[in-house]
């Protein structure tokens, strides 16, 4: 399709928004706006650059597939990147793990990093105008075996993960000075066990206390904040897990901190939509991990799903965008990696432009006057409207191929790059 088709189709499409009163136009500028935090760790499988000692992904998480190409080195990961960004429209930030630093090929422990290995990392954020996030690696590392990191009861064991915590922290403030944006620093830790403990109580309490030394280091807010990410379960953490919802909750609410939704971290028939007017109603801000769980937590790529598009409008209606912080969480090794964060990435972003392409005051009054009916009509007439002429006008206007256009480019970028790669 040409530029002259595109702009018709979309000429066509806004009138048709017009008339249910969207302003397409309003739209596509919030749209332009929202930016994502696209995860490091979908181009070679949560792997990272601590080689020669480096640990598979462990921890209860898990990647599958054998598609070839993962990135082995810094220097690919950072072309797959740059082949994704120029597939997604817009302006973005890449999330980081600290096992991403780059280390000159020595042995440096994750209690010894320190901001100079990611410096690399800010200058090429710098030169892209990209802005960074962080979030420090608590597995896929021999003292993290246990099943225990932050929470356990070896006091050597949690004195270094506290260590490796705090360095992080350093380091995201360090990111976000230098970049000017505040680096969201996220902690994931795998605490928990495979079967019924008898001391929930005694992990929970280590796991407050280490936070609470964790973050006795303020940093301002233009520099980092911090989330704290829950999960309901994890492969070998089935009957208990430390840092569940309800922990963390307790801990940010009491702290100022911000709580971390992954959409594959909660039974699969909880709704993440519901939770976050819940949240927002006293917490300042939320981050999001953009997932999808296909029976259990297994980080699928995202896709254009109904609870993507329900999360979506659930912010657009609240006006909580600017409180809402979008990253990706998700790896699939089993197709072309770039390709799987491109298609992410871009169904995230269709499910934003979906929902700010609602008449939201106009379902208010509707919902309001108890008109169950009309309010009921209209979400299914929005269904058939042309949502595909303005996604692809805002692909043409932010120079990103459209359709074919860009599954083609992968399928290049596939065979020329990534699967040269043994
Ligand atoms: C694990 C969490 C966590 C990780 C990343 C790699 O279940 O979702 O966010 O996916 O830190
Ligand atoms: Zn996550």
């Amino acid at each position: 399709m040409g530029t002259g088709e595109i702009e018709k189709a979309y000429r066509l499409a806004r009138e048709r928004y017009g008339d249910i009163g969207v302003d397409t136009e309003r739209a596509l500028s919030r749209l332009e706006r929202v930016p994502l935090s696209l995860h490091c760790w979908q181009g070679d499988d949560i792997g990272g650059f601590e080689r020669p000692d480096a640990h598979l992904a462990a921890g209860g998480i898990q990647v599958t597939g054998g598609h070839p190409g993962k990135a082995r080195a810094v220097e690919e990961l950072r072309c797959d990147l740059d082949k994704a960004f120029s597939l997604i429209p817009g302006r973005h930030r890449l999330n980081l793990h600290a096992s991403y630093g780059e280390f000159g090929g020595r042995r440096v422990d994750r209690d010894e990093i320190e901001a100079d290995h990611y410096r690399g990392w800010v200058q090429w954020a710098r030169d892209r105008g990209l802005k960074l996030d962080f979030n420090a690696t608590c597995f896929s590392h021999p003292k993290a075996d246990s099943g225990f990191t932050l929470s356990s009861k070896d006091d050597a064991v949690r004195a270094f993960w506290i260590e490796h915590v705090e360095r992080c922290r350093a380091v995201g403030a360090f990111m976000g000075r230098e970049l000017e944006s505040p680096c969201l620093h996220n902690l994931w830790i795998p605490d928990g066990s495979k079967d019924t403990p008898v001391d929930r109580w005694g992990h929970r309490r280590l796991l407050r206390d280490a936070l609470d030394e964790i973050y006795a280091t303020d940093y301002p807010p233009n520099e980092m904040k911090d989330a704290l990410e829950s999960k309901l379960f994890g492969i070998g953490s089935e009957s208990f897990v430390v840092g569940s919802h309800e922990f963390y909750l307790a801990y940010a609410l009491e702290h100022g901190k911000l709580v971390c939704l992954d959409l594959g971290h909660f039974h699969p028939t909880e709704s993440i939509a519901d939770k976050v007017s819940a949240i927002l109603t006293f917490s300042e801000e939320v981050l999001l991990h953009l997932s999808r769980g296909v029976r259990w937590d297994s980080d699928h790529v995202v896709i254009l799903s109904d609870d993507v598009r329900a999360l979506m409008e659930e912010i657009v209606r609240g006006g909580a965008l600017d409180r809402v912080h979008l990253a990706l969480d998700f790896f699939d090794a089993s197709l072309n990696r770039v390709g799987g964060w491109v298609i992410g990435a871009r169904a995230v972003l269709q499910a934003l432009l979906l929902a700010l392409l609602q008449p939201n005051e106009r379902l208010k009054e509707i919902e309001e006057a108890g008109d169950a009916f009309g309010r009921l009509a209209l979400f299914e007439e929005f269904k058939a409207l042309p949502f595909g002429a303005v996604w692809d006008y805002h692909c043409a206007r932010s120079q990103v191929p459209i359709a074919a256009a860009w599954r083609r480019e992968i399928a290049e970028y596939d065979a020329e790059v990534t699967s040269e790669r043994s």
